[in-house]
């Protein structure tokens, strides 16, 4: 039995209704639209399907069977397809109430971080801290005993120049150098010593691309009985190949420090680098500072070393001007 055209006709129109109902409620975006599309096609007077089904009038009794079959399945689809709009559209009622839509992404908050100059502290006293040496620490506003009488830097020495240093009244400065902490130090304890002192220094230099009027310093002492100047390299050679990398070379030329004899200035290269870079100074405590402290140099032997912290992290991370460590600038600060 075939059916006849007008038949065929309604079942390929009932169809088309499936097609343009499930699509619309699934297009609606708001409560209007969903109400709208339920009128046009589910609505009890003119709705589309209500029409489908006077349809049904029409048809002969065998098409009546399959269209109804077919109707019946339609309006169950449109059913589902409105109460899924419905849903939804509860889902982003909710959600925009209050005028507060918390379906919209959020504003990240821009999240700080530690400065490049702390991040190279606190690598300094990781690595130095596996070596066994504790962290000291001392004022930045100093008395000139600590600043140079103790550190065996007479009166008369040109590292005393006011043009060199910050004054204040009362026999006080600001401290030109972490060396101050290795007195405070060893006045306040009996050897052994095995210590590093970090913190900012400051000297009246003219500011360039390598300095500041402020920086900082890393200090170290050791002292205890046989010391030598081989732990002295030893150190700053392990201490070069944690902070560098394996493959750095170190170097020590003969230099002068009141407070070190012999004394050296430290240099290092390393892969990537292209010249020497000279970190600091270094030597073996001066047996004059032993007696300011009240240490007996008969007894103990030390060696003490003094490391620009800008120096070390600027190599470390191709920095080329110390001044971008100051200008407090996000975009280069969250580079690090
Ligand atoms: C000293 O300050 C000695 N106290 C170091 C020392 C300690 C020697 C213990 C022996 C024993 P010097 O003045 O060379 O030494 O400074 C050490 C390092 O500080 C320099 O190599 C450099 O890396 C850094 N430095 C010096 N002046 C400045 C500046 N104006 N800006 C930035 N870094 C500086």
């Amino acid at each position: 039995m075939s059916l006849s055209d007008s038949a065929a006709e309604a079942l390929a129109a009932l169809d088309e209704l499936e097609k343009a109902g499930v699509s619309a409620f699934a297009e609606a975006a708001n409560s209007a639209a969903i109400e709208a599309a339920r009128v046009e096609f589910l609505g009890m007077k003119q709705g589309r399907l209500k029409t489908a089904q006077e349809r049904l009038k029409s048809l002969d009794a065998a098409a009546k069977r399959v269209y109804g079959q077919r109707f019946n399945a339609v309006k169950t689809a449109l059913e589902a397809a409105l109460e899924g709009a419905k849903s939804r559209g509860s889902q982003i009622a909710s959600a925009v109430s209050d005028g507060f839509d918390v379906t919209l992404p959020g504003h990240l908050p821009k999240l700080g971080h530690r400065h490049p100059l702390t991040q190279t502290a606190d690598e300094l006293i990781d690595i130095f801290g596996r070596f066994g040496f504790a962290v000291a620490r001392g004022p930045e506003v100093e008395d000139i005993h600590h600043n140079f009488d103790a550190l065996n830097i007479p009166p008369a020495h040109p590292a005393r120049d006011p043009l060199d240093n910050f004054y204040l009244s009362d026999g006080l400065m600001l401290r030109s150098q972490t060396s101050t902490v290795q007195i405070r130090v060893m006045e306040n304890q009996p050897p052994p010593v095995r210590v590093i002192a970090i913190g900012r220094v400051y000297r009246p230099d003219t500011v360039d691309a390598t300095h500041s009027f402020m920086f900082h310093q890393i200090e170290g002492l050791m002292v205890d009985k046989g010391v030598t100047m081989a732990d002295l390299k030893t150190v700053l050679r392990l201490f070069a190949a944690s902070y560098l990398g394996k493959d750095v070379k170190i170097r020590f030329r003969p230099s002068f420090f009141p407070f070190t004899e012999p004394s050296v200035e430290v240099d290092m290269l390393w892969h990537g680098g292209d010249r020497w870079v000279e970190m600091g100074g270094a030597g073996m405590v001066d047996p004059n500072v032993f007696r300011a402290v009240g240490y007996d140099p008969d007894e103990v032997t030390g060696f003490a070393f003094g490391l620009g912290i800008e120096r070390l992290c600027m190599r470390r991370h191709g920095i080329d001007d110390i001044r971008l460590l100051y200008q407090n600038e996000s975009r280069f600060l969250s580079q690090f």
